[in-house]
């Protein structure tokens, strides 16, 4: 079987991730090569900083590797936490920081319109390629359901009446925007793969 690595010290990532993957790629993750360093995330945008995450590893172990950098954009803030979405309330936040800052700078706010977006960046044999997902939807005026991480427990895809952390694992890899950008990804390697 190819082997590819996963460029991510996120384990909610790569569980999701391996449900998509694994009957045809055996995925390393960065536990598996004995990576621990903390993976510089400087960029300014969610491309920039998957690019960098996946440029980062191939320099190090001269393998096939993909990272992807996600971000949640919330209309009325503009479009924050976006690119920030990890270090929202502050360098060394937690999910659940996050999402209370979240929910107070949204504390009274009509439009709850957001959408999560991820790029991943691929270098395969030497080349790059980016994949994209988007999921819109809508924040809850507090948190519901105990699946999922990060922002989950507030966001509720548009089309259905459940967050991100009530539904199920194999129903958000089918309708979120990591699901979305790795299964451009699977098509793309499927195509190039023998
Ligand atoms: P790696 O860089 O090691 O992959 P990370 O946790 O830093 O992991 P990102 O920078 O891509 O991941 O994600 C930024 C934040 O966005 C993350 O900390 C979560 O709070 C949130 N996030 C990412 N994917 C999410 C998802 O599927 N559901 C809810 N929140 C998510």
């Amino acid at each position: 079987m190819e082997q590819i690595i996963f460029a991510t010290h996120n384990k909610h990532k790569l569980q999701e991730v391996k449900k998509l993957l694994s009957d045809k790629f055996k995925i390393l993750s960065l536990n598996d090569i004995g990576l621990y360093d903390e993976i510089p995330e400087t960029g300014f945008t969610l491309k920039e900083n998957a690019s960098q995450k996946s440029h980062y590893l191939v320099q190090r172990f001269s393998q096939n590797c993909f990272a992807d950098d996600t971000g949640l954009e919330v209309d009325a803030l503009n479009g924050e936490p976006g690119v920030f979405s990890a270090r929202y309330a502050g360098e060394k936040a937690t999910y659940e920081q996050n999402v209370e800052k979240l929910l107070t700078e949204l504390k009274g706010i009509k439009n709850r319109k957001a959408r999560f977006k991820t790029v991943i960046s691929l270098i395969y044999n030497n080349k790059e390629y980016f994949f994209e997902g988007v999921v819109e939807g809508q924040i809850l005026t507090e948190k519901k359901g105990n699946k999922g991480f990060g922002y989950d427990p507030v966001f509720v895809p548009s089309g259905y009446n459940q967050t991100f952390a009530e539904i199920n694992t194999e129903l958000k890899n089918k309708i979120s925007h990591r699901g979305k950008a790795i299964q451009n990804l699977v098509r793309f390697l499927l195509s190039s793969s023998k």
